[in-house]
């Protein structure tokens, strides 16, 4: 963990549909009426227009937390005991779990992406996802992000082995930033650094440094209200209107 502490963006991504175990799990838990959201947690905001799915890790053991009376989200503890704590809960103190659900339950749930062009989006398995760094769950963006590009290939490529449906990866990727490179730098620098898996760590780390800076530094918005605009410029826009909207929140640590 670095020494500032990292400033994200959580999203709410409404669940339209359960998968099957999912179901199982959540069943005569919460109220009818309540509204259920995985709730990633971003540093790229400006990116969101370009959500093709959602990842969370398969061996990690989620929990539903209330938040209000009529809403609750699937995160790992930790980031459910650090929401309590900085007052994102209606109630403050020990946060209140309805139920457990293992992240491998969760893959095949339909979710609703706010500001995402694809309206409805799965949840994906990604091993990579640390159960230790934010909320234990990562929204994809392929367009813009090398890990979330080389994982929906890996996915499309093994659907059968993965036990997903290979339609589920194959969302189309669309051009959300206009960068020097490439109006799809993810995938462009996946190509270019010769990427052939999420198990090539190195490179997709080189390919994560160069995206974020070139991205961020020479981006320029080709989407959405800030569209024109740079990237430096828009992301804490699109951030303060998300937040207003109530589909995000700021969460640090
Ligand atoms: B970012 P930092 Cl388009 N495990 O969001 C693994 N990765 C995680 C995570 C976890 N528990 N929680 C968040 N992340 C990802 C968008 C994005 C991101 C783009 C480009 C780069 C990028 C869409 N995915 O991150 O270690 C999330 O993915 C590259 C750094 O706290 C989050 O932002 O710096 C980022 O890592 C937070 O990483």
């Amino acid at each position: 963990e670095g020494v500032l502490p990292q400033e994200y963006t959580a999203l709410k991504l409404k669940v339209v549909e359960w998968a099957p175990k999912a179901a199982e799990a959540v069943k005569g838990k919460i109220p009818e009426d309540a509204k259920v959201y995985l709730v990633p947690a971003t540093l790229r905001a400006e990116t969101m227009y370009g959500q093709t799915c959602c990842f969370v890790g398969p061996t990690i053991t989620y929990g539903l937390y209330k938040a209000s009376e009529k809403e609750y989200f699937v995160i790992t503890e930790r980031a459910a005991k650090n929401m309590a704590y900085q007052g994102i809960f209606e109630k403050e103190g020990v946060p209140e779990k309805a139920a457990d659900v293992l992240g491998s339950d969760l893959i095949g749930t339909l979710v609703n992406p706010p500001l995402s062009f694809h309206k409805e989006v799965r949840v994906l398995p990604m091993e990579s996802v640390l159960a230790t760094k934010g909320t234990g769950v990562v929204t994809s963006v392929p367009s813009d992000s090398p890990d979330d590009y080389a994982m929906v290939t890996e996915l499309a490529k093994k659907a059968d082995f993965y036990g997903i449906k290979k339609e589920w990866a194959e969302l189309e990727i669309i051009p959300i930033i206009q960068t020097p490179s490439s109006d799809l730098l993810a995938p462009y620098l996946v190509k270019k650094l010769k990427i052939a898996s999420p198990k090539d760590v190195k490179q997709l780390l080189e390919a994560k440094e160069l995206a974020y800076k070139e991205g961020f530094y020479q981006g320029k918005m080709l989407v959405g209200e800030f569209a024109g605009e740079k990237v430096e410029d828009a992301k804490p826009k699109v951030r303060a209107q998300l937040i207003k909207a109530g589909e995000a929140f700021a969460y640090s640590e």
